[in-house]
């Protein structure tokens, strides 16, 4: 549902395509997000991404995979950061923390939308990953607040980051840098061709 595919239609016209914005409700979207969070949801439809990367890593009956972000407009002070956790042992664990070589902190924030409005909210006490399940972080779900951004994460420039978790500790990650507004690490762009308006969101022209 996340990775919405462009066709050849798309990917013939994508460099004449608008900038659309996913307007949050201010008010109610993550207090912790000032005005530059809007900036951060701009969606560019985008239709090749293929120099991204997966770089799995393993430690402690778990393991990390398709650790990924994407690239912000000039001035964001935040961006979201995604990444799959497997926990192939027998103990539950947590993802408490994270680092990002871009931003001052990092958070583990929770999406969710209700009545069309996108919430965010910070996940107490850690994410749970039980044993022998899968907890994916992607868009529009669980992900990765780099919060106070200190540089710009650009397309195909990998930056380093860790995930500590309670009990397997930190673990070392890269996160592939994916186009701005993509909404998968395949990099397909945040609209169908044909649409505006899907799923609750409502899509502005950026002037
Ligand atoms: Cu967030």
């Amino acid at each position: 549902m996340q990775s919405i595919k462009l066709n050849g239609v798309a990917a013939a016209v994508a460099g004449l395509l608008a900038t659309v914005v996913v307007a949050l409700d201010t008010a109610a979207a993550c207090e912790k997000h000032d005005k530059a969070a809007h900036a951060q949801t701009k969606m560019t439809r985008v239709a090749d991404a293929g120099t991204t990367h997966n770089h799995a890593q393993s430690h402690a009956g778990l393991s990390v995979e398709k650790a990924w972000t994407r690239a912000t407009p000039p001035g964001a002070k935040v961006a979201g950061g995604f990444v799959t956790i497997t926990n192939s042992g027998k103990e539950p664990d947590k993802l408490v923390g994270a680092s990002f070589a871009l931003s001052k902190s990092v958070e583990v924030h929770e999406m969710t939308m209700t009545d069309g409005v996108m919430r965010m909210n910070e996940v107490e006490g850690g994410l749970a990953i039980a044993p022998g399940t899968s907890v994916e972080l992607k868009p529009g779900s669980y992900h990765l607040m780099f919060m106070d951004l200190t540089g710009t994460p650009k397309e195909s420039e990998p930056v380093k980051g860790t995930l500590r978790f309670e009990k397997a500790g930190e673990i070392a990650i890269e996160f592939a840098v994916a186009p701005i507004g993509a909404k998968s690490i395949d990099g397909a762009g945040g609209n169908t061709p044909a649409g505006h308006g899907h799923g609750g969101h409502e899509m502005k022209h950026q002037h």
